[in-house]
């Protein structure tokens, strides 16, 4: 039998992913907004519509022309308390240790500071995940977690075979920092004691892809092939679509497909 979200939280080593893991379970939600947009009202705005329905919002802060931390990142945290999210800031780090570590400490954006998540590419080896922890432990009291990228979900993506399983090696040199995977599929684990969130971008129910790659798969199918958490974008913002309906809608839809397999 799976283990539900609340049972998974009582017994996580990750304080980032006990608190999603909680929030998800008290809110009945496993649906992140992608929100790619490039004008910060236009973030804020989409985010305080979909806030109620979702566990996790999904930056890309390097695409937002008018960035400032005042300007869109203090909004953002506020609406994060109102609304009980947390914060996802699609980075892919993919350099070598010293250099994540710079990158996600410092510059523009400073990634450490507001965002609870990140991710990184693992092809630089483990010394990606470590130059990434020190930045986080140098910077914040707060808890923060890391996600590897095992799969991608674009049309000949490179992330597949010995390149994933050598992911989830990479994955295991820390148990507390990295929480999970962007992925397709679950990563297994579980008998070797590691429990990952598995988040699923390329989520989509009325398109089958886009023009440049990108491929859908239904809720129901990444939810019954091990996905904990669904990441949407423009299913919930393209072009005449409502994103409250939208992002009831997807709610709705990966609460129940959840549901279905915990009951299993
Ligand atoms: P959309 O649902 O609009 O296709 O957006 C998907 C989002 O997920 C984008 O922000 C993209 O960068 C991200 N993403 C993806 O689509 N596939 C992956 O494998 C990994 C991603 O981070």
């Amino acid at each position: 039998m799976t283990l539900s979200y609340a049972q998974r939280a009582a017994n996580h080593p990750s304080a980032v992913a006990r608190k999603l893991l909680e929030l998800m379970e008290a809110k009945r939600t496993n649906l992140c907004a992608s929100v790619d947009l490039t004008r910060t009202a236009d973030v804020l705005d989409l985010v305080d519509k979909v806030g109620p329905n979702i566990c996790l919002v999904k930056t890309h802060m390097d695409i937002v022309d008018d960035f400032t931390y005042e300007r869109s990142i203090l909004p953002l945290l506020k609406l994060a308390k109102k609304h009980n999210f947390m914060i996802f800031e699609d980075r892919k780090f993919a350099d070598i240790g010293n250099t994540v570590k710079l990158q996600y400490k410092g510059g523009v954006y400073k990634v450490a500071q507001w965002a609870d998540i990140t991710n990184a590419h693992s092809v630089t080896g483990e010394g990606v995940v470590a130059g990434l922890k020190q930045a986080a432990q140098e910077t914040t009291s707060q808890p923060r977690g890391l996600l590897m990228l095992a799969e991608l979900s674009s049309k000949g993506s490179l992330a597949h075979g010995d390149y994933t399983r050598a992911t989830v090696e990479i994955a295991k040199t820390d148990k507390e920092f990295v929480i999970g995977f962007i992925a397709q599929n679950s990563m297994g684990g579980s008998d070797e004691g590691f429990d990952w969130l598995i988040l699923t971008p390329g989520v989509g129910l009325d398109d089958k892809g886009d023009s440049l790659g990108q491929q859908y798969r239904t809720v129901d199918d990444v939810i019954s092939t091990g996905t904990d958490i669904i990441i949407v974008g423009r299913g919930l913002f393209g072009k005449g679509r409502d994103p409250v309906e939208q992002s009831r809608r997807y709610r709705n839809a990966g609460w129940n497909a959840y549901l279905k397999r915990v009951q299993q």
